[in-house]
This record gives C-alpha cells, structure tokens and sequence, in this order.
C-alpha cells in the first residue's frame, strides 16, 4: 500500500467531486436570476476541475498498473498497454476518454450556452459516468459488475460530490464573489445559502443510507471497527463526517434564519432558535454592515467544511486501498469464532507437528493429519474429484466458486490465462488474510507454502488438497501485488449448498 497510490487515488477522488460539486452549484445553489453574475467563475472553476480530473485519470491508471505488475518503474511501458487490453480495470477505465473529451468540447465550445441548463445536465451526466468508472473500479465490484454494491458506492460518490463538492464550490467561487460584489445584497445571500443547505441535506441523507449499507458490507461484525486499521481508517471519516454534520445544522438551523431576517424574510424563527437571537434585527433597519459580517460567518464555516470534507476525501482514499475485513474474512468456518487479531497458527508452519499441536483443539475432526484448519495436502491415490480453475488477468479466478465435500480429497488443476504471473493459495479467510499482509511487507518472497502454487504466464499446475471432514468456507486467492486487493480470490464451500451473499456470521 505505496502512499504514492493513495495520494493518486486521493486526488483523483477530489478532481471528480469538485467536477460534480460546480456543476451542482451552477445548476442548483445558484438561483437562476443571479446566474449571469455567477457563472462565468464557476465556469473556469469547472476547467480548473477538469485539468484535474483529466490528470488524475492518467496517473490513477499508471499507478493502478504499478500496482498490479508489482513490477519497477520501468517496467510501466509494458504493463500499461495489458492493463488496458486484458484487465477489468482496464476495460471500465476505457469510459473516461471519451467522456473526458466531451467535457472539453462541452467546456471550451460550450462558453457562450454557460447559462442553458441543459448543457448543465449534460455535462453532469458526463461526470457521473466517469463517477461510476470509480465505483466499478473499488472493492463493491469485487462480486461483479452493475451490482446493487456498485450502485450504492456510485450513489454514495454522487452525494459525496453534491455535498462536499458544492462546498468547494462556495468556497472556492461563490462565496468570494457574493462578499466581494455583493456585500450588501442580503436576499441573493440567503437564497444561495437556503439552496446550498437544501441540496446539503438530501445528499447527506442518502450518504448515511448508501454509507451504512456499504460500510456494513465491508466490515461484516462491529469489532473490525476497532481491531483492523480499516475500520479504524472509517472510524476517523465517521467522526470527520460527524463534525461536518453539526457545523452543517449549525448553518441551517442557526445562521441561515439570521440570514434571512437580514433579507427581511417574513418567516418566523423557531422559538428554540429565536432565544439565540440576543438582538433580532428588524427587517427594515438589517444594514448592510450586518449583512456582510453575517456573510462571513457563513464563510468561515463552509471554509471548515471544506477542509473538512478534503479529510473525509482522503480517509476515503486510504479505504479504497485498504482491505475491507469483510473481503478479507467474511466468514471464518461455521462454528468458529471471528477472531480478527489472530492468533497467527497457520502461517509460518515450522513443521506438522507443531502444526498440529496448534490446530488440534481448533479442529476435533482431525481424522487425516490435519496441517491447517482448513485441511491438509493429499495424497494423489486419495484423489476423488478434480477441479479446473483458470487464473486471468482480470484479476479474476473463474469458476469464482466450486464445491467439494467434507473428507474429500480434490485435484486443483489451475492454469494462468493471463500474461501476468499468478497464484492459487488455498486457505481459510484468515489465513489469506495473514498471507496478503505478509505479502504486503515481503512482495518478493517466493512462494514454498504446501497450500499455495505460483503460476507463470500460461503454465498449468496443478495441487492436491484434502478438506477437513466437517462444513466450511475455505477460499483460494492470488497475492501477487494488488490482486487479492482487486479481488482476485474464489470460494471452496465444503459441504455447504450455494450461497447468494453472505450475512453476517453466525454465531456459536
Ligand atoms: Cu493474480
């Protein structure tokens, strides 16, 4: 997890919410009577955006490649083209080009129409696709493209994009223009407020929805919140977005009605408010000089906001980098318990019988020398069943599921489609989950596990394994560099009928 990736991805994020926020301010903060004065800024705002987003569309892929080859830099020229060819990420990042393209012809022939919200509407879809292209590209597609995680993480992104990405652009260009031209225009003020406030509060209602959802999926039990960096990670976003929120009600339910008694809007206060207002200025006699300091109140907090929200951007990013613990250990056998800190057994077998010495108590069924919890090699006499699974550069193993039986010793025929270099780990959650960490600080260690193969480009070879002789999930992953992140990791259900999704485990 190279810093340098998730500055990249950082930017990459902010480049597309600050697209999707002005373009938001242009077509809903702004009132259309003020747009003549508004949007010409906001317009040069959106090509500042838009150089961004086109640079970090270029660097997400060079490191996005770095990272799959595991290679040098120079190796780049060479893996760049492949990725782009033979890789799913590849393949969604072939959306931005052309997308990108039409921005800029929208941006540069489209000055004169600035004001037509149709063109407006256009290039907001345009930058929605390119939002997608991110969530297609994260953890929620390890299951799939167009699935309900996608869509929710692109929902998640768009409301991202309409809240704080608006806030960008209050503060970057809105706000500065209103207190520099019309300090003492109190209506204008509040009616941009009143919209930004509007807008803030439905996209934070549907950030909460698509967040809990998400965030639930991806930690699979409450204590990963605190036992794994990931949660910890979403924890200090939690809490950044958490004081987004009490800024933002402040706005709302406090500077705003000020505000708008300034503007001499005949709304009453709330009485629960009205008792913070030490000296409730009459509509009439609201000077411009109140005005302006109001003005800059308001200011001052969406300038936080804003900081803010850059924070939760970069939590953001280091989350899409991170691996979520329920992609890591979903669920561990039936019937065993989720333990996140690990009690490392599996990992750096010595030898079988201190293997076995450590297993025993885990596994009662241990009939075969049981090497691992999750079985051990077999013998090829024993074999009973043989599975072909084909590794590709996809990232993907395909079948992404196979079934065996308890007790049943299986041929893995595995054979690398691909030009990069794969592997076909068999191990329990845990287990992949101690070996992708130690793959993580160690990237060249050779593989000499008895659970795990290395596959050269094309080459076919093959594992015998025997199951422990009760129900259980066991999973077969690659961990070259940035594989096991891109979810490049199937299922062996033993025992067990196919499954949709998992749910949360199931308690002993
Ligand atoms: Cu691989």
């Amino acid at each position: 997890m190279h810093p340098l990736y998730i500055t990249f991805t950082a930017i990459d994020v902010f480049a597309t919410v600050l697209t999707l926020g002005v373009l938001a301010c242009g077509l809903w903060v702004v009132p259309h009577e003020a747009a003549e004065a508004f949007h010409r800024p906001l317009w040069r705002m959106f090509g500042v955006s838009l150089a961004l987003l086109t640079l970090s569309s270029v660097l997400i892929l060079l490191s996005r490649s770095l990272e799959m080859s595991g290679g040098p830099l120079s190796a780049l020229p060479g893996v760049v083209p492949m990725v782009l060819s033979g890789t799913h990420y590849g393949r969604v990042w072939w959306v931005r080009p052309p997308l990108l393209l039409l921005l800029w012809i929208a941006w540069i022939g489209g000055r004169r129409y600035r004001n037509t919200r149709a063109l407006g509407w256009v290039m907001f879809a345009a930058a929605a696709i390119i939002a997608f292209t991110r969530s297609e590209t994260g953890h929620p597609a390890d299951h799939g493209d167009f699935t309900f995680a996608v869509w929710v993480d692109w929902l998640h992104l768009m409301a991202a994009g309409l809240w704080i990405g608006s806030l960008f652009g209050m503060t970057l260009v809105i706000f500065p223009r209103l207190r520099r031209h019309h300090p003492d225009h109190p209506v204008l003020a509040a009616d941009i407020f009143q919209r930004l406030s509007t807008l803030a509060g439905l996209a934070l209602a549907l950030i909460l929805v698509t967040g809990i959802y998400t965030a639930w999926k991806q930690l699979g039990a409450w204590p990963v919140f605190v036992t794994t960096s990931y949660g910890r990670t979403l924890l200090v976003k939690l809490s950044l977005v958490a004081i987004l929120i009490l800024i933002g009600a402040h706005n709302r339910y406090f500077k705003l009605p000020r505000l708008q008694q300034a503007a001499g809007r005949v709304r009453p206060l709330p009485r629960w408010i009205a008792w913070t207002l030490r000296k409730p200025a009459a509509p009439a006699t609201a000077d411009a000089v109140t005005t302006a300091q109001r003005l800059r109140a308001c200011t001052h907090a969406v300038k936080a906001e804003s900081l803010l929200g850059v924070g939760v951007l970069v939590a953001a990013s280091v989350l899409l980098h991170g691996m979520p613990p329920a992609a890591m250990s979903a669920i561990p056998a039936f019937g065993g318990t989720m333990s996140m800190g690990g009690t490392s057994s599996s990992l750096s077998v010595p030898d079988a019988g201190t293997a076995s010495a450590a297993t025993s108590a885990a596994s009662p069924a241990a009939a075969a020398p049981a090497m691992f919890d999750f079985g051990a090699p077999g013998k090829a006499s024993e074999v009973r069943a043989t599975l072909r699974i084909r590794a590709l550069d996809s990232m993907r193993f395909e079948p992404a599921e196979v079934h065996v039986k308890p007790g049943e010793t299986v041929r893995f025929v595995v054979t690398n489609r691909g030009k990069l270099v794969h592997e076909f780990v068999i191990g329990d959650a845990r287990e992949q989950r101690e070996h992708e960490l130690e793959m993580q600080k160690m990237p060249d260690m050779p593989m000499h596990d008895p659970n795990g193969i290395t596959l050269p480009p094309g080459k076919t070879r093959s594992i015998i394994w025997t199951f422990p002789d009760r129900p259980m999930r066991v999973e077969y992953a690659c961990h070259q560099p940035g594989h096991f992140a891109a979810g490049m990791v199937g299922r062996i259900l033993v025992g067990q009928m196919p499954r949709k999704t998992p749910g949360p485990p199931a308690r002993p």
